[in-house]
């Protein structure tokens, strides 16, 4: 299928006065059948989005990027060749602009159509048995042995069932205080559907997915990588060590697979303050993944759809004694480790109050702007979060 002649035409324009000639003219190419032109636009355009800082980078240069690999998938995929065509369709939903994210849309959902009759009987009947972990009912002690020191032992984050949506305004989100609501995401498919293997699979199995590779995003052996879903749930099963841990983090999945946007509804919680959704992100990953200590901008209604996390709050009164690092990016980061807090560089933190939980399946908790939160799966997890603004964070004094 072939992209609006208007938008095309438009964004040559801006790739010429942005001195790519040579792009311009390989996607000419590309437009007209010749895959070899189309690799080479992808090529140029990739360069273009790794010459300096990602905030620095044209924002024509990633559409142009987003249309590359278009062109790619279409000749790919007029070749047979099915699961290429979806690799460059997904860099294009991952790393280039939106001005052809509906027609990149709409050719994925061909592709996946295509695939859906050759898959559809997959199922071996146990499909959960590959999620791993301490659970529910498991032992309190053996969680105790893997989280950081003092946890459990300070104040319980409050649980509320099933909360209406005005005393959650009333009680929790005018007050700035976190709450876990029980009893509120039962009737998600995604209660289900994601702990079977074969459906995640058969849905995602093929995409490629952004993951984190290592401990955690503050240490120097950490990476990023792209894989396929299906590479990623192999991983997951397989047993990890905390330096190779491989955790789908923070990723807006959902804006990319359609078939995993379906399976969650958005909390009425996320209306109030009459604010704007921000992000819906997914965090994926096995026993044994850590977030860091860090606070973010936004309110968080923070679902726990498969399995169970430890999740440590400090309010933003703390922040001074939490230790924020002073580079800009890793500004709302604490560079001190719960895991093991370095005493003499860190004095004050060790006894510092803060409130915790074990967040568990089916439970979602609010965390409001700027609290500072640690997080560490106790199984094989599989979180949805979702940030909103309010009209009024702008006006809050924290
Ligand atoms: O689940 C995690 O590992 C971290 C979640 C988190 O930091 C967030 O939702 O802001």
């Amino acid at each position: 299928m072939a992209i609006d002649e208007e938008r095309r035409a438009a964004l040559m324009r801006q790739i010429t006065e942005e001195g790519g000639f040579a792009y311009v003219s390989s996607a000419e190419k590309a437009a007209g059948g010749d895959l070899r032109a189309a690799e080479a636009a992808r090529e140029m355009a990739w360069e273009q989005l790794h010459s300096g800082p990602w905030h620095e980078v044209v924002p024509a240069w990633r559409d142009a990027y987003a249309m590359a690999c278009f062109h790619v998938a279409e000749l790919r995929a007029g070749a047979g060749d099915r699961r290429e065509a979806l690799r460059a369709l997904d860099m294009g939903l991952i790393m280039g602009g939106p001005l052809l994210r509906c027609d990149i849309d709409a050719a994925v959902e061909r592709i996946m159509a295509e695939k859906g009759v050759e898959d559809a009987a997959v199922d071996d009947g146990c499909a959960d048995m590959w999620i791993k972990g301490i659970s529910a009912n498991g032992d309190l002690a053996e969680a105790l042995r893997i989280l950081p020191h003092r946890s459990l032992s300070c104040k319980k984050v409050e649980k509320q069932l099933s909360l209406s949506l005005e005393t959650f305004i009333c009680d929790y989100f005018l007050r700035d205080s976190p709450v876990i609501i029980s009893g509120c995401i039962d009737h998600w498919p995604a209660r289900t559907k994601w702990k079977d293997m074969e459906y995640l699979k058969r849905v995602a199995g093929d995409r490629t997915i952004p993951v984190e590779v290592g401990k955690n995003y503050l240490c120097s052996e950490w990476k990023q990588q792209l894989i396929t879903f299906s590479q990623f749930l192999e991983r997951a099963q397989s047993t990890n060590c905390s330096s190779n841990l491989t955790y789908l983090a923070q990723h807006p999945l959902f804006d990319q697979i359609r078939e995993l946007r379906d399976d969650i509804m958005i909390p009425d919680y996320c209306f109030a303050g009459g604010g704007e959704l921000r992000s819906l992100n997914a965090w994926f990953g096995p026993l044994g993944t850590v977030t860091p200590l860090h606070h973010d901008p936004h309110h968080n209604i923070f679902a726990q759809v498969v399995g169970r996390k430890y999740v440590r709050l400090y309010p933003p009164s703390s922040s001074e004694h939490l230790y924020p690092h002073t580079e800009t990016m890793l500004c709302n980061s604490s560079q001190v480790d719960l895991d093991n807090i370095d005493l003499e560089e860190f004095p004050v933190t060790a006894d510092l109050d803060f409130s915790d939980c074990v967040l568990e399946e089916g439970e979602m908790l609010y965390i409001p702007p700027k609290w500072w939160h640690y997080v560490r799966s106790l199984s094989t997890s599989f979180s949805v979060s979702f940030w909103w603004s309010a009209t009024t964070d702008s006006c809050r004094v924290t």
